[in-house]
């Protein structure tokens, strides 16, 4: 029976299939595994994996056919290989967020379902060995002097091997979370979520109660807003609205008093969702609750500011993003109050750590407000120990001593400020989810994290290797940190899918956490479930009034042009620029952080290997940021120096729109990129752009439609890629325009603030409603992370140096 892969169901687990496989090509297989073995223990990715079947197939025709035969589709599944002889085990992932682990005898080729934790087991010992290697080194080379860390070595060597290692399982302690089934559905956690309330509150009156409790919890300074405490029946309430429904209406027609009509529709979907609730009418209804009013966003590291701060270390997109998600919100939230008839005013404020030693930013000020908005602002609080104040920055690596002390300093500012608990907690990055998680939990408020970037998935088996790296990085404490913020939460804002569950060939950020293990610490069995309805995908937009399509010619930015033109065209060569650009050609544009994963350098080496490319297109690469200062212009100066508050952004949104005249492209090449704030605003000025594969952009950009996808790992196809888009403009007048319109008509279809905004207040009353729903369900799982906090997190945090302020005498802590 030689079924086809095509015909695999997915109940068809990868053991089930390997017998069949085996009938296909048991002499190729024995080889294969036989080659694995090979050598002893190791591990083995992907890539590994297929150079090991080239090497054991040599035939072409030979690898061809297994490759499309069940042994093949086993190989495209396989992540990850365990070699440890005779054994070979696979994690295989068939496809997004599920994963299967079998373990293959080399000798007698028998297979074993195998669960998560003795796979696990089987990758800790590859990592055993590799450290008695490390131990023989510096024995040979170091000897006594290195005696002790031989020791904690040896230590950890004993721990790892440890049957009854740590292992985390929050998974076991689930018991009534409703799961999705599907990868499809991954990310529409909040659609599924009311799809399920509104099925439990369905029947009898009394399942109805949650809704009625909720209804009677909502308030602001103490006034109840939907409900009194008399209504306190479901009975009561249907009763209610129905007289209420029919003085409204006399009200409205006889205009004896000032009431919108919304006040009526409200009361009318209320009455129909007690009367059958479904998910489309309850969500209506939840659209126009008051829920949210005061919001918290923590964004702890960095240089947190408006001003002359990007570039600045640790201080990337994650800044525009929140800054741009505060006004959406801020936007949004007043047009829903107004349209509730409510008098409240919304109050946002992001919470960041205050820097003593600002470099020339605002970063040493407690309160600052964000331009572009009425009652929002910057909150900052200092790092504080026994020491007294950090002065200093320190890197996001380096946070997690501070962190505990500033939730509670932190939580003390924002009661005095708001007067009243805020309604919603978001976090950024490991430091604010962490911080938002404690200070959720200590309130009883409704929480929502945001990644930007999840750090184990950047570097190359960050967890198995964790004693290796934490000294520079600490990923001990922040994979913890990861994940509990990721449990604790009621929801998770994604801005992709990939983010979530990758793509079919490659896991996601967040399903990278399902299953790992940090020998000697810890062995994650269940840390997350990507199927789980807390995760949603929100994508961010970039700021529209800045970055508009480069056709809007009267809200052009002139001013900016002769510096634009001086940086672009200018002949001699300085800091600035090394070459003069030929007038007649379209430029080639990129712009990113000078970081080596931004892979700006590759772009750079493509461009000046392709004769082709260069003989077509100019390059222009903006790596860290083009100071405007040394412009010759008197009054141009001056003009900047008014302008100084929004300058990058302006300046940059019209650079692009520069680059868009000369129908030139964007060029984003990252070896990997979470999101690509760029990528969006490239095409919301209409630029054409060329953008990574890897990651986020891969699902920005539909390929050949909106854009291109490009390779980072294939320099001679990505090149050859932007070569073609110029011929074929050179040939067809219309085809640069036609991608340009059809980018820009991607925006506005999914990457806009105010899609954004709608769907986060949507997660907002949603999830606000879920944790009372599943409130007993939420307090086991806390318990359990408690532990988590108290007996692991904690003891790791005391392993990051705290530096010595040594500008300052040592002041005591208030
Ligand atoms: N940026 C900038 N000047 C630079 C490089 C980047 O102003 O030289 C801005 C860019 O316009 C974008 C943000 O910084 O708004 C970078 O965000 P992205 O998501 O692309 O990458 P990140 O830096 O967060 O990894
Ligand atoms: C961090 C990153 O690395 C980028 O890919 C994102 O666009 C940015 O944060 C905003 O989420």
């Amino acid at each position: 029976s030689s079924s086809s892969p095509t015909t695999l169901q997915r109940s068809d687990s990868i053991a089930d299939k390997m017998p069949d496989a085996l009938k296909q090509s048991r002499y190729h297989m024995k080889r294969c595994f036989a080659s694995f073995v090979k050598g002893g223990k190791k591990l083995m990715k992907r890539e590994n994996l297929m150079n090991e079947i080239e090497k054991c197939i040599e035939d072409s025709n030979d690898r061809k056919k297994i490759m499309e035969g069940l042994f093949g589709y086993i190989l495209t599944c396989t992540q990850e290989v365990a070699v440890v002889p005779p054994f070979v085990a696979l994690a295989a992932r068939p496809d997004p967020g599920f994963w299967e682990y079998v373990k293959v005898n080399a000798g007698d080729l028998s297979v074993d379902e195998i669960t998560a934790t003795d796979y696990l087991k089987l990758k800790e010992s590859v990592f055993d060995e590799s450290w008695l290697v490390k131990i023989f080194i510096q024995e040979q080379y170091v000897l006594l002097k290195k005696l002790k860390e031989s020791y904690l070595f040896f230590q950890m060597f004993c721990r790892a091997k440890d049957e009854h290692a740590l292992e985390l399982d929050f998974g076991a302690i689930d018991f009534t979370t409703p799961r999705l089934n599907l990868s499809s559905s991954i990310g529409n956690g909040a659609d599924y979520i009311s799809k399920f309330i509104s099925s439990k509150l369905g029947g009898k009156s009394d399942k109805l109660e949650p809704l009625l409790n909720y209804l009677l919890r909502l308030n602001h300074h103490g006034e109840n807003l939907m409900i009194n405490e008399g209504i306190n029946t479901v009975a009561k309430l249907k009763k209610s609205l129905m007289l209420a429904v029919n003085v409204v209406s006399t009200y409205l027609n006889t205009h004896l008093m000032k009431l919108s009509p919304r006040v009526k529709e409200t009361m009318v979907m209320l009455s129909e969702v007690l009367e059958a609730p479904d998910s489309v009418k309850l969500d209506l209804l939840f659209s126009r609750l008051p829920t949210v009013f005061n919001v918290v966003i923590f964004s702890v590291h960095g240089y947190f500011g408006q001003q002359d701060v990007l570039g600045l270390p640790d201080t990337g997109g994650q800044v525009v993003y929140i800054l741009d998600q505060v006004r959406a919100l801020e936007e949004e939230l007043l047009i829903r109050i107004n349209q509730q008839g409510l008098g409240f005013k919304p109050q946002i404020l992001v919470v960041t750590r205050l820097i003593p030693e600002a470099r020339g930013t605002k970063c040493d000020q407690e309160l600052e407000a964000i331009e572009g908005t009425k009652h929002s602002h910057i909150l900052r609080v200092p790092f504080v120990t026994d020491k007294g104040t950090l002065r200093q920055w320190v890197s996001r690596f380096d946070v997690y001593p501070y962190l505990e002390r500033f939730t509670q300093d932190a939580t003390s500012k924002i009661l005095q400020r708001f007067e009243c608990k805020p309604d919603l907690i978001v976090g950024n990055y490991t430091d604010g989810n962490l911080v938002a998680s404690l200070m959720a939990t200590k309130l009883g408020v409704t929480q929502g994290t945001i990644a930007h970037a999840l750090e184990k998935t950047k570097y190359e088996d960050s967890d198995a290797k964790w004693k290796e790296l934490d000294p520079k990085y600490h990923f001990s404490c922040q994979f913890t940190a990861d994940l509990i913020a990721m449990n604790v939460t009621d929801f998770i804002i994604t801005s992709t899918y990939q983010e979530i569950a990758g793509s079919k060939e490659r896991p996601g950020q967040y399903e990278s956490h399902t299953a790992f293990t940090m020998p000697g610490l810890c062995r994650v069995v269940s840390g997350i479930d990507v199927f789980d309805p807390k995760f949603n995908i929100a994508a961010p937009g970039a700021d529209q009034s800045v970055y508009f399509p480069y056709t809007e010619t009267p809200k052009r930015l002139t001013k900016f042009h002769p510096s634009i033109q001086e940086l672009l065209y200018n002949e001699k060569d300085n800091n600035e620029h090394m070459d003069t650009l030929r007038k007649e050609k379209p430029i080639i544009f990129s712009m990113a952080r000078l970081d080596t994963v931004k892979n700006i350098t590759g772009l750079v080496e493509w461009y000046g290997k392709d004769k082709r490319l260069r003989e077509m297109a100019n390059l222009v690469v903006v790596a860290g940021f083009f100071d405007m200062s040394k412009s010759n212009d008197r009054e141009e100066k001056a003009e900047i120096k008014k302008m100084h508050d929004l300058i990058e952004k302006y300046r940059n949104s019209e650079l692009y729109r520069c680059i868009a005249d000369t129908k030139g492209v964007f060029v984003q090449p990252a070896l990997y990129e979470a999101f690509g704030l760029t990528v969006i605003e490239a095409m919301n000025c209409g630029l054409p752009t060329f953008a990574t594969n890897q990651g986020g952009p891969a699902e920005i950009i539909v390929d050949g439609v909106s854009g291109f996808h490009i390779d980072p790992n294939n320099g001679d196809e990505s090149v050859a890629r932007i070569g073609d888009f110029f011929s074929k403009c050179s040939t067809d007048g219309l085809y640069w325009d036609s991608i340009s319109n059809a980018g820009l008509k991607r925006i506005y279809e999914c990457y806009t603030w105010k899609i954004y905004a709608e769907k986060l207040l949507k997660m907002g009353s949603i999830y606000g409603f879920w944790r009372q729903v599943n409130e007993d369900q939420k307090k086991a799982k806390q318990r359990y992370i408690d532990m988590l906090y108290n007996l692991q997190f904690k003891p790791l945090t005391k392993k990051v140096t705290i530096p010595e302020d040594k500008s300052l005498p040592m002041r005591l802590a208030s």
